[in-house]
């Protein structure tokens, strides 16, 4: 088991509204995440999930309060090195025209195949490409192959996995995969040595989290895990019975 000391994430009072609206679309966010954590962010479309996201490689700035990285404000760290750290698989995933080596090896263009292959086997990929006419050197994209939002989803997963990042976000990324699919690639991540934050509005999803935070109307209604939001939140309750 490897030692994880890497990866703290903390929000202070945060508040988020993009540059020249009127609308808050978050409103006092506190909580913290340990380097090594699984968390899943549930809540319904519009929540403010994406949007939180987006906060933490710093794509926006808060509006008030604070994010911190490993004890660092986020607005104070090298933009470089804040980009290294943080690892975004965003909920729309988008392969260009290429092969699916370049495809994945995107931004981090030094990676060898041995880097690009274990990246594949974690994010579930990787059976898969061996079965591509021309495996890791398919084209995909536009003109390539046509894959699945599935597979195009851990494509987009194995790119951010193969720069080894210490912070891991999900936004959605695993929506059209299987249960069984969904759970093995959670438990692969787990091996890895970043902490995990997965955004879902699937409840077997947060199940499958070491904790769970409920985003409602940009407002952090409750976390815990599973048992303990079951018993302590009604909202929880009701998207678990429905
Ligand atoms: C929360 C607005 C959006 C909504 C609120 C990404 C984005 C969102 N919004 C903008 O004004 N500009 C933007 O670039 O912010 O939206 P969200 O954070 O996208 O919510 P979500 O991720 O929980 O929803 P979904 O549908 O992805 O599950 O008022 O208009
Ligand atoms: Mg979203």
């Amino acid at each position: 088991d490897l030692t994880v000391n890497e990866g703290k994430i903390e929000f202070t009072n945060v508040s988020f509204q993009y540059p020249g609206t009127a609308e808050m679309v978050l409103e006092d966010i506190s909580f913290k995440i340990n380097p090594g954590e699984t968390v899943a962010i549930l809540g319904a479309t519009g929540a403010g999930k994406t949007s939180l996201f987006q906060l933490i490689p710093r794509l926006y700035d808060v509006t008030g309060g604070i994010v911190k990285i490993d004890g660092h404000d986020v607005r104070k760290m090298k933009m470089e090195n804040l980009r290294r750290k943080v690892g975004f698989v965003p909920q729309e995933a988008l392969l260009f025209t290429g092969s699916v080596k370049e495809n994945i090896s995107w931004g981090k263009e030094d990676a060898t195949m041995v880097e690009i292959t274990a990246a594949s086997v974690n994010a579930q990929i990787h059976e898969t490409i061996m079965n591509l006419p021309q495996q890791y050197d398919t084209r995909v994209g536009q003109k390539g192959v046509n894959l699945s939002g599935g597979q195009k989803q851990r494509l987009s997963i194995a790119r951010a996995l193969v720069r080894m990042p210490k912070i891991l976000l999900l936004d959605d990324s695993t929506s059209a995969l299987d249960m069984k699919t969904e759970a093995k690639l959670l438990g692969a991540l787990k091996e890895y040595t970043c902490t995990t934050l997965i955004i879902t509005q699937k409840i077997s999803t947060a199940i499958e989290a070491d904790r769970i935070l409920l985003l409602e109307d940009g407002k952090l209604l409750a976390e815990g895990d599973h048992d303990s939001l079951l018993k302590t939140s009604g909202l929880y309750k009701r998207i678990f019975q429905s």
